[in-house]
């Protein structure tokens, strides 16, 4: 089925085989980039930014990674331009609000789950997958510091694969926030919330589907609602691969308290808590985090597919 697509911003570049394939009805998944500039390790972060991108190219769909070339939000970053997000000096990480000023300002910048889900909508591609996604951090109510991803995936008609939220965050009051905000939350063949490093948050789901074709008929009908808001598409990691809960539980209070101490706050919150737990644990979260966001890429990568069905 192909569908009109309304033009693009002028502020917004995406790349001649991702406007074609959008064009053609062709299947296309989006992917952020804030996991690479600041989820990930250097230089791992560039093999994993290479490597999803193959994986999802030879499930017979096109990968468009997005994020901020000199100021120039693109959609559908080619190598050489993951390379530099990667690599480079000085790459911010920017959400929603976040993308006027790195254009003023010709910045390099990763795309957050917020920015990227935004500027893959613009672009008519309608699904994504990332790790995990931003939500509630713990002590909100005094900070009220939440993530852009929330609001911003309100108002944004896409299907998101995420390992849903990692325990840094207050997973209870993140979805709870996602009810308020009317934003669809289905377990694939599970109807526990995954806790991005286990398989298990704690808290249970109302909805649980069994195909990548369930999840295009949930897209669907969101659309023929007329409604805006994302469908998430919670996908857990395979209890053998999870990282242990006792060591998940340890460090997880170790990493809380050093962001107290540290005094971290705002949009550093969520990379310091990542940095800290993968060198607490040695290295066994970084390997969770890459078969997690492999899982995802290759779920949205089948229901990109039945999607463009
Ligand atoms: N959660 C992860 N890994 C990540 C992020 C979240 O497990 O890399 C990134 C995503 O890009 C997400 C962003 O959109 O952090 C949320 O940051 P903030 O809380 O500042 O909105
Ligand atoms: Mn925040």
């Amino acid at each position: 089925m192909t569908l009109m697509q309304p033009t693009p911003p002028r502020g917004i570049r995406v790349a001649d085989h991702v406007r074609e394939a959008v064009a053609s009805g062709r299947p296309v998944l989006a992917l952020e980039s804030t996991i690479l500039t600041h989820g990930l390790p250097r230089p791992r972060n560039l093999d994993v930014g290479l490597e999803t991108e193959a994986l999802v190219r030879d499930a017979g769909v096109v990968p468009a990674t997005i994020g901020v070339v000199a100021g120039v939000a693109t959609v559908g970053l080619t190598e050489s331009e993951i390379e530099r997000l990667c690599t480079a000096d000085g790459v911010v990480k920017a959400s929603t609000r976040d993308l006027p000023v790195a254009r003023a300002q010709e910045l390099d910048a990763g795309t957050t789950v917020a920015a990227t889900a935004w500027l893959a909508h613009r672009a008519g591609i309608r699904v994504m997958s990332t790790g995990g996604l931003g939500g509630v951090h713990r002590g909100a109510s005094e900070t009220f510091d939440e993530s852009a991803d929330l609001p911003t995936l309100a108002v944004t008609p896409i299907t998101l694969v995420s390992a849903g939220v990692k325990s840094i965050l207050d997973v209870g009051a993140t979805l709870e926030r996602l009810e308020t905000l009317g934003i669809p939350v289905v377990g694939y063949r599970t109807l526990r919330y995954p806790g991005f490093y286990v398989a298990d948050s704690g808290f249970a789901l109302e909805t649980r589907i069994e195909s990548a074709a369930d999840a295009a008929a949930i897209a669907r009908a969101r659309d023929d609602l007329g409604l805006d808001a994302a469908v998430l598409v919670a996908n857990p990691i395979a209890e053998a691969e999870q990282l242990d809960p006792g060591l998940h539980d340890r460090v997880l209070a170790e990493a809380l308290a050093a962001a107290d101490a540290a005094g971290v706050t705002g949009h550093d919150t969520t990379p310091f808590l990542l940095d800290f737990v993968q060198r607490a644990t040695g290295g066994r979260s970084l390997e969770v985090n890459l078969a997690v966001y492999r899982g995802n890429a290759a779920l949205g990568a089948e229901i990109a597919r039945a999607v463009a069905g």
